[in-house]
């Protein structure tokens, strides 16, 4: 089976808006015969594609698979490096791991590796993610900004913008940021970001941020211990959310405030993350590894660190917790 000529056909047809695309045409730009572009055609219908055939003039998309593979996210990019290049699977253990396997092997920046499925899913501190398939979005994105290794734990903070940006455009959905790696609805986790680093000592050489969405999920898919802390798009929604779509849009933010970031530094960040902000002014506890603090979280510094003051009126950074906002 050659695959880069049924991507092709699969391209066209998506980018088609419901015209004929033309057998014959694909046929005879790849010296094929039109039975071989027509077994293109079952290949897809395999895959969940609907398509027509109009006599004489070809075939037409009439619906695809809730997929999100390349095509279907492709066909809405607006990027010029992100989600150019997409390594998709069906199922596998974490998108983290072959992520840093593809780093280390020199992909282009804005490689992203998506899959359905996740058996081993992971949040920070090696903990369990939960990634049923077809329902979320489980991906890992691979950049190569010019940063130091000191800043890119802010990159947890980039994407966390992006993400709400997101959310925003395509649903009526307004989420918050709970410092640092998570998106909330009404209290509960919508998304959790995870950011690894592949560096020398003065320079980063691939950033590579998990993001993972609930979307689909309805709440008896979630495992039970979930049920009080995660919810989904679909449930805040009340409808299905086009995966893909969304997938192109955090894609598209996500470069955008990348280099933003690159180019003018934390600040213009800083502020749009302010805005989305579900503790700045609240008192909170911070559980540490260590130690536990409370006091009001006065925000973030430059460095992305949150700033917290305590009862005795003194201010301390807060570089790695987990936060819990009291009121
Ligand atoms: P975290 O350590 O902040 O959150 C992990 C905690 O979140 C778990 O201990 C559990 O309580 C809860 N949790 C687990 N699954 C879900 C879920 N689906 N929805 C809501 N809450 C959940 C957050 O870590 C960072 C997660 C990044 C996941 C992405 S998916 C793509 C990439 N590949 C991979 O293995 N990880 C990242």
């Amino acid at each position: 089976m050659n695959s880069t000529v049924k991507d092709e056909l699969l391209k066209r047809l998506l980018g088609a808006n419901g015209e004929p695309v033309s057998g014959q045409e694909i046929a005879d730009e790849h010296g094929l015969s039109r039975t071989a572009i027509w077994k293109y055609v079952k290949e897809l219908e395999k895959e969940g594609y609907e398509i027509g055939t109009i006599r004489k003039k070809g075939y037409i998309l009439i619906a695809s698979p809730d997929r999100v593979n390349a095509a279907n996210v492709q066909q809405h990019l607006t990027t010029k490096d992100f989600g150019r290049n997409i390594r998709y699977f069906e199922t596998c253990t974490s998108t983290q791991t072959i992520a840093h396997e593809e780093a280390q092997k020199g992909v282009a920046n804005g490689t992203v590796i998506i899959s359905e499925e996740q058996t081993a899913g992971r949040g920070r501190m090696a903990r369990p993610w939960n990634s049923k398939s077809g329902k979320g979005i489980w991906m890992s994105v691979i950049s190569r900004p010019s940063l130091t290794p000191q800043q890119a734990p802010q990159m947890t903070l980039v994407a966390a913008v992006a993400v709400t940006r997101a959310i925003e455009e395509l649903t009526d959905i307004e989420p918050t940021i709970k410092w640092p790696n998570d998106i909330l609805v009404d209290g509960k986790k919508v998304t959790g970001i995870l950011t690894e680093l592949q560096a020398d000592p003065d320079q980063v050489k691939a950033i590579i941020l998990g993001i993972g969405m609930n979307v689909n999920q309805e709440l008896v898919e979630f495992p039970e211990e979930l049920h009080d802390i995660a919810t989904s798009l679909q449930i805040l929604a009340g409808k299905p959310i086009d995966r893909a779509q969304l997938i192109a849009k955090i894609l598209g933010f996500l470069e955008l405030y990348t280099s933003m970031y690159e180019k003018h530094g934390f600040s213009p960040i800083k502020l749009l993350w302010e805005g989305y902000s579900n503790a700045t002014g609240k008192r909170i506890r911070a559980v540490m590894l260590n130690e536990t603090l409370e006091g009001t979280a006065l925000g973030i510094s430059d460095e992305g660190v949150l700033e917290l003051r305590l009862d005795d009126g003194s201010i301390r950074g807060i570089y790695s917790a987990d936060i819990e906002v009291s009121n």
